[in-house]
């Protein structure tokens, strides 16, 4: 619906980007107002376009250039050399098995886990001077600028699989800092399956596609996902995490992020601190409900991706705030859990969050191949400042991605790729491999040594600032192969969880295990499944059960408790920011005034920045969509235009209706399927009977009626807007 802006030069695409670029700039928005919701001006910074000028170097651009062999001979014309015009090709035609060569050789392996994903450039901006408790360059003076590539992304789909599968969603972000490349490769969940690196292989085959028959595809609803889920119960916790909102985020702007790990920081007088990294959304948190999640599936698998893309094309760009909750070394054990434990979060209650510095996405990458499909995160690229725990699912994730490019590049010379190269300068004794980028002009690929005058020379602490783990870190300890005893209960978090969720939440989450449990073949797994369920609360594990045909069990107490936390869910709590929401008004061409009327409160709107979209029975001026090709997956919120109600009611949707532009009934069911999903639903003057044709009463929350476009509706529908979703309209079990 809102296709990607294509533009017909590389050159022109290069012109886009720039700095002088209104889109960009943000020159053509409104500026801001007292309105919380209405967005302000953000401006493209220094250090994003550093990151352009850096990468530029590298575009490949073909305005008014003829076609040429890779090795710049020209081409005449797109047909095989052939031994008469009715002849064989001939082995001989270097041309055709040079494009045909490449052609086959285009793909590289995708990403084992992780595989189908969207980045963006952008800048992270640092609060503060933040030198006393890291050293990391990046946190080192308030207003500091950093260049950033983020990507996101789901975990089990194959590369072309659909955005809106349930899953935990990867939230990777790479600092291009001036000491070197560091990336945080977190989720959008703050907690992890497993406990032990190790461990990863078997989960993953688990929850990929059964493999007789690779089905189903970026799903976990199968037996091999919940066997192992039973048999390792340390996985309870991301998996209720994911069977509520976070599972299925309306869009990548709306998630938050998290390191997982315990990381340590580390001062330049070398002492540590362990801290753990949240990246809370600036947009706010938003989900789609289950229902639409898998409509929108259908309608459009790109939907997140086209959402960041086209956000950020706009101008609309999204933001989030790194904060660390910060521990002393000596309290890794007290909190009731150990902070090694990924399957573990700390409440903002027990250590609240510091905000450290500010990341913008401000601009899309060029080529998809070149800079999102090549970026390789690793845990491993950390910074001065910066260290590692004993953490063992982290210990293991540092050997397992640069192993992965291994793979993935068939050498080790991928950090040479335009996106993965740091922006300063680098200087070792890695040499030849496959694909060298580089001529070394040293000839004492050693160290040390006097050929080359020591260069490039060891840096240290005080000189050249060299790289340090924390001083102060020691380990020791009996060789063994188990899971320390202090990572043993799996149960309290889950419950700490479903507890703090709304009571709306807690009923998606019971409908996404009752929807996941239901496609299992095997009843062993059903009731191990169910036993597990049960030693987090008997409540959960009943309710489960009886949907699922198992006898409902016996309570099992031993880790049931009543505790809550805050700001864990995603539903309940209003958006910061609606620019980028997307509001549909159904108008009809066979009535000027609904187009009109459409017409109004799209301006209305526009100082809000979200993108209004005009639908009609075709298109026509003020028109901006067809019923056809809409849906209620395309709009956050829809408003009837007054004078379209002839559109809606009993006899637009009869087996006889006779409706050549859209499918029958489709106004009424873009209304209707708004309600259900919990959209802010409206109507507009004589369009308010509309809603009752579908059923829908004005008395319902976020169900909003006016006579005509005032500011009092424009308000109210931006204020539902935010509100987002209306949970209150979905069936609770004890209603
Ligand atoms: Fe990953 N993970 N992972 N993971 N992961 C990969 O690396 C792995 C884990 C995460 O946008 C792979 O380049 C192991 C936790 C993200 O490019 C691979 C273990 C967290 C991405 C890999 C974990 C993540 C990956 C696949 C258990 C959140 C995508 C291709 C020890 C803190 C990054 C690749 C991108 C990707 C291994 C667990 C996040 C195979 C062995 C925990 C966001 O190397």
């Amino acid at each position: 619906m809102r296709g990607n802006r294509f533009l017909g030069s590389l050159a022109g695409l290069v012109a886009v980007a720039s700095a002088a670029c209104p889109l960009l700039t943000g020159e053509n928005l409104g500026s801001g107002t007292a309105n919380p919701h209405q967005v302000e001006r953000r401006q493209s910074t220094n250090a994003s376009s550093e990151t352009e000028t850096f990468l530029s170097q590298f575009y490949l651009n073909d305005n008014s250039t003829y076609l040429t062999s890779d090795v710049g001979g020209p081409i005449e014309d797109q047909n095989s050399l052939k031994a008469g015009s009715r002849g064989p090709t001939l082995l001989e035609d270097f041309i055709f098995r040079q494009k045909i060569q490449h052609f086959d050789h285009e793909r590289v392996p995708e990403r084992a886990v992780h595989a189908r994903g969207v980045g963006a450039h952008g800048v992270f901006t640092s609060y503060a001077d933040w030198s006393n408790i890291t050293a990391a360059a990046f946190l080192g003076a308030a207003g500091k600028e950093t260049p950033v590539f983020a990507r996101f992304s789901t975990v089990a789909g194959s590369r072309g699989s659909v955005d809106t599968a349930r899953d935990v969603h990867g939230f990777a972000v790479r600092l291009y800092t001036d000491e070197g490349n560091y990336d945080i490769v977190g989720n959008n969940i703050p907690v992890f399956f497993i406990q032990d690196a190790i461990q990863f292989p078997d989960l993953i085959h688990a929850v990929k596609p059964q493999p007789a028959n690779e089905i189903p595809q970026a799903a976990t609803a199968h037996d091999t996902a919940y066997d192992y889920f039973s048999q390792q119960p340390s996985t309870l916790h991301t998996l209720f995490w994911a069977m509520a909102g976070h599972g299925i985020p309306r869009s990548f702007r709306h998630v938050d992020g998290f390191g997982v790990h315990t990381y340590r920081f580390v001062t330049n007088d070398g002492s540590s601190k362990l801290v753990k990294f949240h990246w809370t959304s600036l947009q706010g948190r938003a989900s789609l409900v289950w229902e639409e999640a898998q409509a929108t599936a259908g309608k459009n698998s790109d939907f997140m991706r086209q959402d960041l893309y086209d956000n950020i094309e706009a101008g609309r760009f999204p933001e989030w705030e790194l904060g660390v909750q910060i521990i002393d070394e000596s309290d890794a054990l007290s909190y009731g859990f150990d902070l090694l434990d990924p399957t573990k979060i700390l409440p903002v209650e027990d250590v609240p969050i510091t905000p450290l510095g500010k990341m913008q996405l401000n601009r899309n990458p060029l080529n998809y191949f070149a800079e999102t499909e090549q970026v390789m995160f690793q845990p491993g690229h950390i910074v001065r400042g910066i260290d590692f725990t004993e953490d063992p699912l982290l210990q293991g994730r540092i050997f397992s991605y640069l192993d992965t490019q291994l793979n993935r590049n068939n050498g080790p010379n991928f950090e040479q790729i335009p996106i993965n190269r740091p922006r300063v300068p680098f200087h070792n004794n890695n040499r030849d491999g496959s694909s060298q980028m580089f001529i070394p002009l040293n000839e004492a690929a050693y160290s040390p040594n006097t050929v080359n005058d020591g260069f490039p020379k060891q840096a240290n602490e005080t000189v050249g600032k060299g790289f340090f783990t924390s001083p102060g870190r020691t380990v020791n300890g009996h060789l063994l192969r188990a899971t320390s005893p202090t990572f043993a209960d799996v149960w309290s978090q889950p419950g700490l969880f479903y507890n703090s969720l709304i009571p709306a939440e807690q009923q998606f989450l019971i409908n996404a295990l009752r929807f996941e449990l239901s496609h299992i073949d095997n009843d062993v797994i059903k009731n191990n499944f169910i036993t597990q369920l049960n030693r987090v609360n008997n409540d959960i594990a009943t309710r489960v059960a009886v949907a699922i045909g198992v006898s409902p069990p016996q309570p099992d107490p031993t880790y049931y408790h009543n505790n809550k936390t805050t700001n864990v869910g995603t539903f309940g709590t209003p958006l910061k920011r609606i620019d980028g929401l997307v509001v549909g008004i159904l108008a009809s061409v066979n009535n000027q005034s609904s187009i009109d009327d459409a017409q109004t409160l799209l301006q209305n709107l526009e100082s809000f920045n979200v993108d209004v979209i005009v639908v009609a029975e075709r298109l026509a001026p003020g028109v901006s969509a067809t019923y056809s090709q809409s849906d209620a997956t395309n709009f956050d919120s829809v408003v009837v235009a007054s004078g379209s109600e002839a559109l809606f009611g009993s006899q637009t949707f009869t087996a006889k209706s006779n409706i050549t532009l859209y499918p029958a009934g489709r106004p009424t069911q873009i209304l209707v399927d708004a309600f259900r999903f919990g959209k802010p639903v409206g109507a507009l003057g004589s369009a308010i009977a509309a809603l009752s044709a579908a059923d829908i009463s004005t008395e319902d929350t976020g169900v909003l009626t006016g006579a005509s476009v005032d500011d009092d509706f424009v308000d109210q529908l931006t204020q539902d807007l935010a509100t987002f979703k209306f949970v209150d309209r979905f069936a609770l079990d004890q209603d």
